[in-house]
Parts: C-alpha cells; sequence; structure tokens
C-alpha cells in the first residue's frame, strides 16, 4: 500500500483496437491519451515515481502494463498473458524489469496475466480465468514461494475478465469487491467493502499512498467509502472501460 516507485506504458494510437468482450465502439484516442495522462499526474500527486514507457503500437493493449509481470519491493516475475495478441508484451517489459529489480524470475508454464493477481498480506491471491490458466496459477505459486510468498489459487468468476476487475485491496485488512466475487468466500478473514447494486465497476480502484483511486461514475461507492474514512480520488475511465479496463491494469506498483 506504500508505493514509491510506478512504471506505466503510453497508450499506442492501435490502443483503439483493443480487445473487448462486448464491442460497444472504439474508445477515442485523444481522451483516452487524456485519462491516462491524469491517471499519471495522480500517482505523482500521490508521492510516486512514476516510469512513463513508450507506445507500442504492434501491441494494443499494451498500456495495461499490469498484466505482463507482477512486482515487488526486490523482485519481479514476467508473466505470461494469456491473450494471444498480448503474449509478446511480457517479452517487451522484460527489459525494463531487469534495469529496475534485483531479481526477475520468469513464469515457464502455462498463462497468467497480473490482473487477475491480488496481493494481500495475507498471501498473493491469483485468480484462475480465461486469461490465468491452472497450470500457470501452480507455477506461480512456485516462483512466489522463492520470494518467501504464499500464492493461493482461486477462482476469477465466470464472465468476468480479472480477478481485479472485481476486487481490490483498500487496506491490509479490507477489501472492496462485488457482491459477486465476495460471495464465492475467498475474502474470508478479510473486512469486505461491498460495490453498491449497479455500482459493481467501482471494485477495480487501488489504493495508492494515503488515498484510494476510484473510478468516476460511482457516486454511491465513493461515499460509502469516504464515510470508512477513506480519502478518495476519482479518476475519469470512460474510454479505457471501452475496452474492458479499469484503474489498475495501467501501472506497476512498488
Ligand atoms: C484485455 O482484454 O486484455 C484488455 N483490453 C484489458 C486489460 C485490462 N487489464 C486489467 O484489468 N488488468
Amino acid at each position: 500500500l506504500r508505493f514509491n516507485n510506478a512504471i506505466v506504458r503510453t497508450p499506442s494510437r492501435s490502443v483503439t483496437q483493443g480487445l473487448r468482450a462486448v464491442d460497444t465502439g472504439a474508445p477515442n484516442y485523444e481522451t483516452l491519451l487524456a485519462e491516462h495522462a491524469a491517471y499519471v499526474a495522480a500517482l505523482e500527486q500521490a508521492g510516486v515515481a512514476v516510469d512513463v514507457l513508450p507506445p507500442l503500437e504492434a501491441y494494443p493493449d499494451s498500456v495495461f502494463v499490469e498484466d505482463a509481470a507482477l512486482v515487488f519491493t526486490n523482485a519481479a516475475i514476467q508473466l505470461r498473458p494469456g491473450a494471444p495478441t498480448r503474449a509478446g508484451e511480457a517479452a517487451e517489459i522484460a527489459p525494463t524489469l531487469a534495469r529496475r529489480f534485483e531479481r526477475v524470475l520468469q513464469l515457464e508454464a502455462g498463462t497468467a496475466e497480473g490482473g487477475d493477481i491480488l496481493t494481500t498480506p495475507r498471501g498473493v491471491l491469483i485468480g484462475q480465468s480465461a486469461r490465468t490458466s491452472a497450470e500457470g496459477a501452480q507455477a506461480l505459486v512456485a516462483l512466489l514461494a522463492q520470494l518467501g510468498l504464499k500464492g493461493i489459487p482461486v477462482q476469477t468468476p465466470p464472465g468476468v475478465l480479472h480477478f481485479k476487475s472485481d476486487c481490490s485491496l483498500l487496506d491490509d485488512e479490507t477489501i472492496l469487491a462485488t457482491p459477486a466475487l465476495a460471495a464465492s468466500g475467498v475474502f474470508d478473514g478479510f473486512r469486505v467493502v461491498l460495490t453498491p447494486d449497479g455500482e459493481e465497476g467501482a471494485a477495480n480502484a487501488i489504493r495508492v499512498n494515503d488515498r484510494v483511486f476510484l473510478s468516476a461514475g460511482y457516486p454511491r461507492a465513493a461515499d460509502a467509502l469516504t464515510q470508512l474514512g477513506f480519502r478518495i480520488v476519482t479518476l475519469q475511465t470512460r474510454e479505457i472501460a471501452k475496452i474492458d479496463a479499469g484503474l489498475s491494469c495501467m501501472s506497476l506498483r512498488w
């Protein structure tokens, strides 16, 4: 929850062809760039030093750096994105990981995307999904063990792109989650704050130092979190939402 550093990647023009489960129209490139710039500024305002990588036209979804790697304070794991058009993003982020981390491990079996991985003080939850295979989750558990961390394979709900589409860590013991995900029991032992009815999209929030970044357009979720004492920063995600993305996926933080 204390982050000094982040890696982001400027959206390429090809981002308008990013993957999406349901096509509600292509995102507008200029507006999406503005959303990204506001996100970077918000990270910086929260005290994070942001390393901005150049756009990759060959990879429309490469702005979502979270999916290609998993980072900790002294180590990183290069992942294997499960979407075929995204597999090459792992090799693209590798030189940056080598530059920034003392130790870099590589996932060598199955597939796993960072959007399915929630690091908590109780362990690293790995949601198996259409993007993260059982084999990938198992291989990741072994790599995490090398780092002294406990990996816990769980299930991303059917029809949900990534585990973290439906949840986020608000503090050491509190999770923000959709009722559907919370009902699966994966957060037993945590305090769980549920997203209000119709505001499930708020679940993909991120805690950054003393504040919580929340997507704009979820006023009841924002009120509820404010009542609980969280300092909320709302960020526009209308364009990136058109390609199934939210706030966590646009950075690697440590
Ligand atoms: C994809 O389908 O891979 C992208 N269009 C969206 C990825 C969002 N990533 C994330 O939430 N971690």
